[in-house]
């Protein structure tokens, strides 16, 4: 079990005062304990306040206006890309491109980088524990251009099996498309051996990054990969706006994802040219005031730090296994806590997923059950549905120890 000394890496009383929503009871005298920022995370107030000022003070259409508040509303949007490509490490900030979420960012470059580069009988590596986001887009790429999909298995620990890498590799893939941190088992890929293996082979690497950039530094750079796509609304920043960050030379040579404003220098009648990257990819007005609100969310994380996060994150991860391992009936997902981080999928023996999830809820519990679009993963291991908590900065251990109550009464009623 975690050390409760080791727990204080931050100060959580104080961060959770800056997360408003957290502040209620779900019914009198039972307290909201939200355990699926695996999901989405809450926000704080900065990010609210610099989005609720925006539009208050400043709200205008970038990129356009010579008038004071579109240029400041531009200088604002263009601030935040560099804040985000400071926080991942990428070289220049025109290697950031806003999109609406991670799933949004795989399909750019399925549609994009996919049909320019993939040829019939081209193969794609990804692996078994992907969220549908890194799947569906290359199912709809094989079905267009016959490519091939092969998958680096999960082994009964729940860890990826890097004995099939090397063999996969050998088919000399195109691409190898990867999650950093799976949705459901909080597994934690090795994504530096796996982006070396690849590019050793001449394969382009993408990582998934909606559950990993939340939770744990990322150097894009020093990995060397060529793109990584991840969400704002994961990491304290608002809904509808994802990132992808892809590197320079490959962005530059990318035909367009969507056309209209923005993303053109010229157009005539019958022919147009692109404008230069990253607006080549954000075609229409962008989410301005979310982009802004994401720059806010960063500027907390990293006066938050992203170590001390990452760190209390596994350790409040650990303590729930520790936990949930007491409860007899509960089998949890996947691998031991030294391999995971933020996400614990379980199921609890004669109860239902959704009957557990709407248990936990009667005691103030938010926990998120299904198969968390992630189907494959689910049936591998045999089960269609499991039940997840997710913890992230502002939980405390005993949110932990009170969601462990609360099973105990889902046991209660199911006997
Ligand atoms: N997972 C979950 O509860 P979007 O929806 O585009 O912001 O993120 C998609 C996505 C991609 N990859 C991974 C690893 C993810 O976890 C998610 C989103 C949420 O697990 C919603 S299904």
């Amino acid at each position: 079990m975690a050390s409760p000394s080791k727990l204080q890496h931050l100060n959580v009383e104080k961060i959770r005062a800056d997360f408003p929503v957290l502040d209620q009871e779900v019914r009198p005298g039972v307290p909201l304990v939200y355990l699926d920022s695996g999901a989405t995370s809450q926000k704080p107030a900065s990010v609210i306040e610099v989005m609720d000022r925006y539009y208050r003070t400043q709200n205008a259409n970038i990129h356009r206006g010579v008038y004071k508040m579109a240029e400041q509303s531009t200088e604002d949007y263009e601030m935040a890309r560099g804040k985000v490509a400071q926080f991942i490490g990428a070289a220049k900030p025109k290697e950031i491109v806003f999109t609406r979420n991670a799933t949004e960012s795989v399909n750019l470059v399925a549609y994009s980088w996919g049909r320019g580069n993939l040829n019939k009988g081209d193969v794609v590596v990804l692996t078994e524990m992907e969220h549908h986001a890194n799947i569906v887009p290359w199912q709809m790429l094989a079905a267009e251009k016959g490519i091939r999909l092969e998958y680096i298995p999960v082994n009964d620990e729940g860890l990826l099996d890097m004995d099939a890498l090397p063999g996969l590799l050998e088919m000399k893939p195109k691409l190898v498309s990867y999650t950093a941190m799976s949705n459901v088992m909080g597994t934690i890929t090795p994504i530096a051996e796996i982006t070396r293996m690849a590019k050793e082979v001449g394969a382009v690497t993408l990582i998934d990054g909606a559950q990993s950039v939340p939770h744990l530094p990322i150097n894009v750079t020093e990995l060397g990969v060529d793109f990584l796509v991840f969400s704002s609304h994961k990491m304290l920043g608002p809904t509808g706006l994802g990132v992808l960050y892809g590197r320079e030379e490959l962005l530059e040579a990318m035909p367009p994802f969507l056309g209209g404003g923005d993303m053109i220098k010229r157009v005539q009648l019958h022919e147009f040219s692109t404008n230069s990257v990253p607006h080549k990819f954000e075609a229409g007005t962008p989410a301005i005031a979310e982009v802004i609100g994401l720059g806010a969310a960063i500027d907390y994380l990293n006066a938050v730090g992203m170590d001390a996060i990452a760190a209390h994150d596994h350790e409040l991860t650990e303590h729930a296994l520790d936990r949930l391992a007491e409860v007899p009936g509960v089998w949890v997902f996947g691998p031991s806590a030294e391999h995971k981080s933020s996400n614990a999928a379980f199921t609890l023996k004669g109860a239902h997923p959704h009957d557990v999830a709407e248990i936990l809820n009667r005691e103030g519990v938010a926990v998120r059950a299904g198969h968390h679009c992630a189907m494959p993963v689910h049936e591998k291991f045999g089960v269609p549905a499991t039940t997840r908590a997710s913890f992230y900065l502002y939980n405390t251990k005993a949110e932990v120890d009170h969601f462990i109550e609360a099973i105990y009464k889902v046991k209660e009623i199911f006997g």
